[in-house]
């Protein structure tokens, strides 16, 4: 009995986009995978008929391709995800080493329904205890059947299909047969895959061309008659369509991006797949700038501010930078509309936020964007509504006949200030 692990396809067999429920698509089965997850849905073109022994056609099926590699009993146990017996998976099996639009009489086949069987739950499969090896339809069988006796290099087709329910499943090997081995990405020294590198292409646009390349010797090793093949999307990973015409300079999608790179057994068609990323660097982390407040010495709200007041606040040290300044976000991002050094706020009295991006002035790109704000604050004054001198009057009561008493000059504060904030008062004695 074969060696059962969590070999996880789950990413491969959930995509929409390609459907294994053709014969000339079907899934290579290799290594000695169990597969999770496993979904079966339409049917594509119909390639079965009601001539085959278990008659039944395909309602939503998946395509498997066996190749054996050493010889002995073949079987398997399909289990639902879902338990519920209104699921219900049929399958047949067709071969050895047919083609595709001659796949013949299935050799393997059943298509017992376990609700209407009265089975005692939905699972199927073939193995070594059942005599027969063919049943159904409907209420015809127990849902498993004999397993097989397979012979070296030989190939077969396993066609899945789930004509009544929803639900995923996942396949179990059994018997002493094998499987041709996986082809596998070595990384001996398990050296971290992912590349950085800094955007300095001449476009700053966090994209420039990596060598993803770079690990094919180490990832091949001393494998035999492998090929490895690059790619723009997982899908074409998958499905080993529009290998990347030139991998040794190929710019990233997005920051950060994914190298997509797939190897297959040239001789069995076995293949494995792997990611890694790809990663712009910017070293540029600017420092905080501080806020700009000036006073409204001329009474209109309006002050020019010496916005490059912050350079050296966002330069945080790094002499090969560059400050620039904008009144958007959006504008300090695409670069367009500087402004100042010298600025005038634009609306008096209100707070204005302004935008700083620092940049290398040479080599690698890459930014880094600070905001602060401008302000004119209006100057303080004196509130009198009854415009009357302001005057303290009081008789001499300390018991000293000397016309001297002592005041407290605050009184007059709360009307002064009125509805001003952050006002302080200081008194002196002369002007
Ligand atoms: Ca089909
Ligand atoms: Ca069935
Ligand atoms: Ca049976
Ligand atoms: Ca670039």
């Amino acid at each position: 009995m074969k060696t059962t692990y969590g070999f996880i396809l789950l990413f491969l067999f959930s995509l929409t986009s390609y459907s294994q429920s053709d014969c000339p698509d079907a899934i290579i089965v290799c290594g000695d995978a169990s597969y999770r997850g496993l979904n079966a849905t339409g049917i594509g073109v119909q390639e079965l008929d009601f001539s085959n022994p278990c008659h039944s056609v395909e309602h939503n099926s998946l395509w498997l391709k066996i190749l054996i590699k050493d010889g002995g009993t073949l079987g398997f146990v399909l289990t639902p995800d879902s338990p519920d017996m209104v699921v219900d998976f049929d399958f047949w099996i067709f071969g050895p080493d047919v083609a595709c639009d001659s796949i013949g009489q299935a050799v393997r086949c059943s298509t017992t329904n376990p609700l209407q069987s009265g089975g005692p739950n939905n699972l199927t499969g073939m193995n070594d205890i059942e005599p027969d090896i063919a049943e159904g339809p409907g209420t015809h069988g127990n849902s498993f059947i004999n397993w097989m006796t397979v012979q070296d290099d030989e190939t077969y087709y396993l066609i899945i299909d789930r004509p009544v329910g929803s639900s995923d499943f996942s396949l179990h090997w059994t018997g002493t047969a094998t499987f041709h081995d996986l082809p596998f990405f070595n990384n001996p020294d398990d050296i971290p895959l992912d590349m950085s590198q800094c955007d300095q292409d001449g476009v700053d646009d966090h994209s420039t061309a990596f060598d993803i390349t770079a690990y094919a010797n180490m990832f091949i090793g001393s494998q035999n008659d492998v090929l490895l093949t690059y790619h723009a999307s997982s899908n074409d990973m998958t499905t080993g369509d529009n290998p990347l015409s030139n991998p040794e300079s190929y710019p990233n999608a997005a920051n950060p991006g994914i190298a997509y790179l797939r190897m297959t057994n040239t001789i069995t068609g076995c293949f494995e797949t792997l990611t890694f990323g790809l990663n712009i660097t910017s070293d540029i982390v600017a420092g905080e700038p501080g806020n700009l407040a000036q006073c409204d010495t001329n009474g209109n709200g309006l002050q020019v501010f010496d916005l490059s007041q912050n350079d050296d606040e966002i330069k945080n040290g790094d002499n090969g930078t560059v400050v620039t300044y904008y009144r958007t976000q959006q504008n300090a991002i695409d670069k367009v509309e500087a402004i100042g050094p010298l600025y005038q706020n634009n609306v008096a009295y209100a707070e204005e936020t302004i935008w700083g991006r620092l940049e290398n002035s040479t080599g690698c790109f890459g930014h880094d964007l600070k905001s602060f704000t401008i302000k004119v604050i209006p100057l303080p004054t004196f509130n009198n509504q009854d415009g009357l001198l302001p005057r303290i009057t009081k008789c001499d009561d300390d018991l000293i006949d000397d016309n001297s008493a002592e005041f407290d000059l605050t009184v007059f504060e709360p009307m002064f200030t009125g509805s001003q904030t952050d006002i302080l008062f200081t008194y002196h004695t002369t002007d």
